[in-house]
C-alpha cells in the first residue's frame, strides 16, 4: 500500500524546521543543503515505498560504515569521485584549461608527509622481492617546457595490494615518496610492480557491492600528485595494461590515456634507450 504525504503542509513545515530555516543562527549554505538532502530522502521513501525495516537497515549500515572507516571507500565505489572528476573536467574545458595528462580520482589511501628527495627516489623498503619497476617522466607546462623543482608525489600498493599506513604490517611510508623534478623537469622512481587493490572482503563497501552483484577490485595502479605553485594541481594515476581489472575498475578511475604498458628492460643497452643510465640502488 503506497501513501502520498510528501507535499502536504505538515511535511513541508517539518522539513523547514529540520533544516533550521526558521532559525537565525547557523550557516545558510548548510541549511540549504540539508533542506534539499532531507527533502530528497523523504521523496525517495515515498517514491520507492521504503519500509521502516529497509530504512533502519540503511541507518545501521551507515553506523557500520563509519565504524569500519569505509565512507571514503564506498564513495568511489558508488561513482561519486568519478562524478566529481567529470565535473572538474567540464569546468576545465569551459575555462580553456583542458589538455595535458588527464586527472583521475585520488582514492582514500593517500598519506601526507612522505620522504622528499630530488630527481630520484627508491620507494620500496626492500622487504618484498617483487619485480623492479622504474617510473620516469618529465613534467612540462602546457607548451611543453620542462618544469624543474616540481613536486611529484607517488604512492602505490605492495604485492598484496595493500598500502602502507593502512596495512600496519608495512614499514612507515613504504611505497610512498615525493620527488622534486631535476633541472630538466625529470623525476625517476625505483620501486616494485604493485598488485591490484581489493576492498576488505568483510567490510561494509564489499557488503553493498555484493548486493549489487559487483566486485570491489581495482587494477594495479600507481597514484600521482603533481604540484607547482602557479600551476593547476594534478591528481592522476598510471593504470597498468594487461590487468584483469584494467577496464573493469570498481572505482571507475581507469582512463584510456592513463593505461600504460610496462616495458621490460633486460640489458644495459635497453636501459640506455630509455634514459635509465643512472645507477640504481
Ligand atoms: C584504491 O587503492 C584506490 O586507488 C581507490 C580509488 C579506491 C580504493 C582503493
Ligand atoms: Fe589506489
Amino acid at each position: 500500500m503506497s501513501v502520498k504525504t510528501m507535499h502536504t503542509q505538515e511535511v513541508k513545515e517539518l522539513l523547514e524546521k529540520v533544516a533550521g530555516l526558521n532559525q537565525t543562527g547557523g550557516n545558510e549554505r548548510v541549511k540549504t543543503i540539508v533542506h534539499r538532502v532531507m527533502h530528497d530522502v523523504f521523496q525517495i521513501i515515498e517514491d520507492l515505498d521504503i519500509t521502516p525495516e529497509e530504512f533502519w537497515n540503511a541507518v545501521y549500515y551507515i553506523n557500520d560504515l563509519g565504524k569500519n572507516g569505509e565512507a571514503a571507500l564506498l564513495a568511489p565505489g558508488l561513482g561519486m569521485d568519478k562524478y566529481l572528476d567529470i565535473r572538474m573536467d567540464a569546468e576545465d574545458e569551459q575555462a580553456g584549461l583542458a589538455g595535458g595528462t588527464p586527472r583521475t580520482i585520488e582514492g582514500p589511501l593517500y598519506v601526507a608527509g612522505a620522504p622528499v628527495s630530488e630527481g630520484f627516489a627508491r620507494m620500496d623498503d626492500g622487504t618484498q622481492d617483487g619485480e623492479t619497476m622504474i617510473l620516469t617522466g618529465v613534467v612540462t607546462d602546457e607548451n611543453g617546457k620542462p618544469l624543474p623543482n616540481t613536486l611529484v608525489e607517488i604512492w602505490h600498493a605492495d604485492l598484496k595490494g595493500g598500502y602502507s599506513y593502512f596495512d600496519k604490517s608495512q614499514s612507515e611510508y613504504n611505497l610512498r615518496r615525493s620527488i622534486l623534478t631535476d633541472a630538466e623537469g625529470r623525476y625517476t622512481a625505483q620501486s616494485i610492480i604493485p598488485s591490484g587493490y581489493g576492498c576488505p572482503p568483510e567490510g561494509s563497501t564489499q557488503a553493498l557491492l555484493n548486493q549489487l552483484g559487483r566486485h570491489g577490485r581495482r587494477p594495479a595502479h600507481i597514484h600521482y600528485f603533481v604540484s607547482q605553485p602557479g600551476y593547476k594541481h594534478l591528481t592522476t594515476q598510471i593504470n597498468l595494461a594487461g590487468d584483469e581489472y584494467t577496464y573493469d575498475d570498481f572505482a571507475f578511475a581507469t582512463r584510456e590515456e592513463l593505461v600504460c604498458d610496462a616495458v621490460r628492460i633486460e640489458d644495459a643497452a635497453a636501459a640506455e634507450q630509455y634514459g635509465l643510465n643512472k645507477p640504481f640502488t
